[in-house]
Order: structure tokens, then C-alpha cells, then sequence
């Protein structure tokens, strides 16, 4: 972030994803159920791209100079509404509103209604596509942004992936930082048994990218491969593969089958946002 207040100065990104985890989990009480595996699960990778890659001003979202992050995936959306409120750019006290009538939080992502959603994804496999047209357009206009896409492992059985993909490369899109959550989960169970999307590594290589692994629950490895991803000399997309957990933080859902869409008990949302807490001090 470019404008970093001083008294955030000592917050460290570790705290940053905590906070993302409690946000989303308490958006998740208010509607007793949602995509809340997903958010603790992505928690790390966006307390990251948020407060330590991208290059973007809380205060001026349109600011033309600005990193985008574009989520393809829509029902991530409470994983996002997460980090912005951790940024800021969301009011705190909104998310009592997550999911209510004529709420800026909807529980499906709408770029329109939310401050800092740069793109309404829902339909899975777009959102590639509409960063290569971005990434396209950056580089026509000479700018120096980056655009960033989060996309799941379910969106890799979307042909227009792959279609995107080989654009990107085509184009040498050195402006586009793609970023894959393997939770190895989608709608009808494992996606490693549903289509197999290994290898993972070697095909997006083969397909031309910059191709980084990490374990997408450790900051630190995080931070070297975004890192990585931004300074690559070559003239070529870059790609970080992240393997996450579904319900990070929280024992008794990391370890719940078909984590998908949960709905949580009243009596364990306290006990999620207790556990969450004591993670933090272990
Ligand atoms: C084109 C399209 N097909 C189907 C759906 C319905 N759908 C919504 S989420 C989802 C699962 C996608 O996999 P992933 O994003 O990996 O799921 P998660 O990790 O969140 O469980 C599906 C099939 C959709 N939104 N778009
Ligand atoms: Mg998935």
C-alpha cells in the first residue's frame, strides 16, 4: 500500500491474515453459512497481495497508477470484502450488513456495488480472460501496474482458462500475476477427482509462464514468490500456484468434509472465532 498510516506501521502480515480470517468469520455469523472455508483458506495469500505487493491507495481507488486485483471466482467475494475491510476501503461496521437487502456486501461479488471490487466474476473461467484484455490495455496506455487475478482450482476445468492462458503468453504479458487457489475443493467434491489438474506446475510452463509452487498458507514462502513474481526479468505472465487448507485457523472446519458452502451452527461461531484466537497466541 502506498499510504501507510504510522500507527499500522507495526502490524505484520501475519496479523494482517488474522484479521482477514476474523472479518470473514464474522460476516459469516451474520448469515449463519457461506463460502467461509474458502476466505480462511485464502486469508494469507490476500493479506500479501494486499499490504505487501500491490501498489494501491485506499483512499483513491481509481487512482490510475494502481495494481489491480481482479477476483475471478465471485462466491470468494467475503474472502475479498475481508482484506478490504482490513484495508480500510470497507467500514468495519458494514459487515454486520453481509449479505442483507440493498447491502454493498452481497454474498456473490458485483463490482458495482463494492468499493475496490474492480471486476464482478460469478461465472467461472472469466476472469483471466478479462485480465489479459487489462493487462492488454496497461501496456498500450505504457503503464508500469500490475494487474492481479485470483482464480481456483475449479476454474481450471474452464476451457476459456486455458484459452486465457495461451493469450497471455502470446501477448508476453510480463503485467499479469496470476494467482491459483489449490484447496484441491470444488462444488462436487475433490478436484484432483473430479479433473485431475496435475501437473500443475509443468503445464502452465509449457504454456509459457513464469511458474512459481508455494505452500499458500506460509507468509514468508508468500512473500518470496510474489516477490519473485513482480522482479522476473522475462518478457512473460507470471503464475504462483498456492496450496492452501480450506478453514485455515480454525481446527474444527479444517478437518470438515465438503467444506464448499458450510453452514455453521450458532453455538460455533464463537467457538471458530475462539479458536481462531488461540491459534494466533500458540
Ligand atoms: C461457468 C460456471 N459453472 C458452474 C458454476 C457453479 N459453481 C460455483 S462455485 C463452483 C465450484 C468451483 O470450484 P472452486 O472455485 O475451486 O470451488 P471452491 O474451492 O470454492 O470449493 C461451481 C461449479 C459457476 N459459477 N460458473
Ligand atoms: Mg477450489
Amino acid at each position: 500500500m502506498t499510504n501507510n498510516p504510522s500507527s499500522a506501521a507495526a502490524i505484520t502480515l501475519v496479523d494482517r491474515a488474522h484479521n482477514i480470517r476474523r472479518h470473514a468469520l464474522k460476516m459469516g455469523q451474520v448469515q449463519g453459512q457461506g463460502y467461509v472455508g474458502q476466505a480462511l483458506g485464502a486469508a494469507d495469500l490476500l493479506a500479501v497481495s494486499y499490504f505487501h505487493a500491490m501498489n494501491h491507495r485506499p483512499e483513491d481507488l481509481e487512482w490510475e497508477q494502481r495494481d489491480r486485483f481482479y477476483l475471478s471466482i465471485g462466491h470468494y467475494a467475503i474472502a475479498l470484502y475481508a482484506a478490504l475491510i482490513e484495508a480500510q476501503i470497507i467500514p468495519l461496521e458494514e459487515l454486520e450488513t453481509y449479505g442483507a437487502d440493498d447491502s454493498r456486501l452481497p454474498m456473490s461479488g458485483m463490482a458495482a456495488y463494492t468499493p475496490g471490487m474492480e471486476i464482478t466474476g460469478g461465472s467461472l473461467g472469466q476472469g483471466l480472460g478479462i485480465a489479459v484484455g487489462a493487462c492488454l490495455a496497461l501496456k498500450r496506455k505504457d503503464s508500469a501496474s500490475f494487474v492481479y487475478n485470483l482464480l481456483s482450482d475449479g476454474e481450471l476445468n474452464e476451457g476459456s482458462t486455458w484459452e486465457a492462458v495461451m493469450s497471455a503468453s502470446h501477448w508476453k504479458l510480463d503485467n499479469l500475476i496470476a494467482i491459483v487457489d489449490v484447496n484441491n475443493q470444488q462444488a462436487d467434491g475433490y478436484s484432483s477427482e473430479i479433473l485431475s489438474f496435475e501437473p500443475i506446475v509443468e503445464r502452465w510452463q509449457s504454456f509459457g509462464w513464469f511458474t512459481q509452487r508455494v505452500d499458500g498458507n506460509d507468509i514468508d514462502a508468500l512473500v518470496a514468490a510474489f516477490d519473485a513474481a513482480r522482479s522476473h526479468p522475462g518478457a512473460q505472465p507470471r503464475v504462483i500456484i498456492c496450496d492452501t487448507k480450506m478453514g485455515k485457523g480454525v481446527p474444527f472446519l479444517e478437518t470438515r468434509e465438503k467444506t464448499h458452502f458450510i453452514r455453521v451452527e450458532e453455538h460455533e461461531w464463537d467457538l471458530a472465532l475462539n479458536n481462531l484466537e488461540e491459534g494466533k497466541h500458540q
